[in-house]
C-alpha cells in the first residue's frame, strides 16, 4: 500500500522548507512523489521542489480543497501509474484545509501516515484568527512548531498553549459519533523545517474514516477571509536593491510574497520568499520565465495598485489574476 503525508499550514509557515530540508534526508532510498498546490496560479514552489525531487505534480489552479478534488485525484492516479511511488507528500496551499485532501487520499486507497500542520512560531499571533488556519489545526494530527529559531522558549511555550486551545476547539468531528477524528495529536518543534524523524515513521497513521465522515462539509473559508493574490511583473534591467525596496515598504495586509526576479547585478534569477516581514533569497539557475512577484494577503488589490504607481518598474498584467 502506498503511504502518504499531508502537509498543511498557513501561508509562508515553512511547508516547502520542510519538504526540501527534512523529507529527503529521512527517506534517502524511497521513491517519493510530491504533489503541491499553491495559492494562486503560478507555481513557484514546484520550481523549488523539482530541484530536490524528480516527481513533482503541480496542481496550481485554484484551491485544492474547494474545487479540485477531481483534478487532485486524477493527478495522483497518474503519478502512481507513471512513477509507482512508495510515499506521496501533498503540500496543500496555505489557504486550503487539509481534511478534503485527507478524504481524497483515503478514497484512492492510499494510507495517510499523518496530517502535519506546520505552525509559524513567530507569526502565529498574526494569523491565528484566520478561520482557515484554525481548521488546518483542527484537521491535523501532527503539529510542527516551526521557526523556533525566531522566538524565545517562553514565546514558544505560549504559542503551544494557544495552538492547543485552537486545536481542541476546531478538531474535526465525526458527524455520526460526534467524536473528534484527530483527537490524539502530538506537537513537535522544528527549525528550517527540520523536524524529528519520528514524525515520518508512521506511528501516527490515521485510521480509515472515509465512511464515517461522509457528510463533512467544509466551510467557505475563502470568502470569509477574503484572501487574494496579485501577480506583478518586473521590468528588465532593474537592480537587486529595487526589489528589496518594494519588500521593505509593504503594507501589513500583504503578508506573503513569492516570486522569481532577474536583476542586473546578480548573474542568476533570484527566488524571493517573503512572509510576515522576513525575507529569504536564493539563486535559481534554471529559471527561464518572466520576472514576477506574487503578492498574497487580505483585500490587497488597492495596495498592489498603489505599489505599482509608486515603483514604475512594477507592472500589473493586462488581465487581473486575482483569485479568492
Ligand atoms: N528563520 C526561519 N525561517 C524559516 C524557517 N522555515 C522556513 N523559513 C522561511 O520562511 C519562508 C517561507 O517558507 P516556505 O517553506 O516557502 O513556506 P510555505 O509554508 O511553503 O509557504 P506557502 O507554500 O507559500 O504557503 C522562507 O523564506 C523560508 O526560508 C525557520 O525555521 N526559521
Ligand atoms: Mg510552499
Amino acid at each position: 500500500m502506498i503511504s502518504s503525508f499531508v502537509i498543511t499550514g498557513f501561508l509562508g509557515v515553512g511547508k516547502t522548507t520542510m519538504l526540501t530540508n527534512s523529507v529527503k534526508q529521512y527517506f534517502p532510498d524511497k521513491k517519493i512523489a510530491i504533489v503541491v498546490n499553491e495559492f494562486g496560479d503560478i507555481g513557484v514552489d514546484s520550481k523549488i521542489l523539482t530541484n530536490v525531487y524528480s516527481e513533482v505534480l503541480e496542481i496550481s489552479e485554484g484551491c485544492i480543497c474547494c474545487q479540485l478534488a477531481e483534478e487532485f485525484e486524477s493527478g495522483v492516479r497518474e503519478i502512481i501509474e507513471k512513477y509507482d511511488p512508495e510515499i506521496i507528500f501533498v503540500e496543500t496551499s496555505g489557504a486550503s484545509e487539509p481534511f478534503p485532501i485527507f478524504l481524497s487520499l483515503q478514497n484512492l486507497g492510499i494510507a495517510v501516515e499523518g496530517v502535519i500542520c506546520v505552525v509559524d512560531a513567530k507569526n502565529f499571533s498574526s494569523y491565528k484568527e484566520n478561520s482557515t488556519a484554525k481548521y488546518q489545526l483542527g484537521g491535523s494530527n501532527i503539529i510542527v512548531l516551526n521557526k523556533t529559531d525566531l522566538v524565545s522558549e517562553d514565546e514558544a511555550l505560549a504559542v503551544e498553549k494557544e495552538l492547543g486551545e485552537t486545536k481542541e476547539a476546531y478538531n474535526i468531528k465525526n458527524t455520526m459519533t460526534g467524536k473528534a477524528i484527530f483527537k490524539n495529536y502530538v506537537v513537535h518543534r522544528a527549525e528550517q523545517g527540520l523536524v524529528n524523524k519520528e514524525v515520518f515513521e508512521g506511528i501516527y497513521r490515521v485510521e480509515d474514516v472515509v465512511k464515517l465522515a461522509e457528510d463533512y462539509k467544509h466551510h467557505d473559508h475563502t470568502i470569509k477571509d477574503s484572501l487574494t493574490q496579485k501577480v506583478v511583473y518586473l521590468k528588465e534591467g532593474i537592480a537587486f536593491n529595487d526589489v528589496d525596496q518594494v519588500l521593505e515598504n509593504l503594507p501589513e495586509n500583504i503578508y506573503r510574497v513569492k516570486g522569481v526576479v532577474k536583476v542586473k547585478d546578480v548573474p542568476n534569477p533570484i527566488f524571493v520568499n517573503y512572509s510576515f516581514g522576513d525575507v529569504s533569497f536564493e539563486e535559481l539557475p534554471d529559471y527561464e520565465g518572466k520576472s514576477l512577484l506574487i503578492f498574497i494577503g487580505e483585500d490587497i488589490d488597492r495596495n498592489v495598485a498603489t505599489l505599482c504607481q509608486k515603483y514604475d518598474y512594477l507592472n500589473l498584467p493586462l488581465f487581473s489574476t486575482t483569485k479568492a
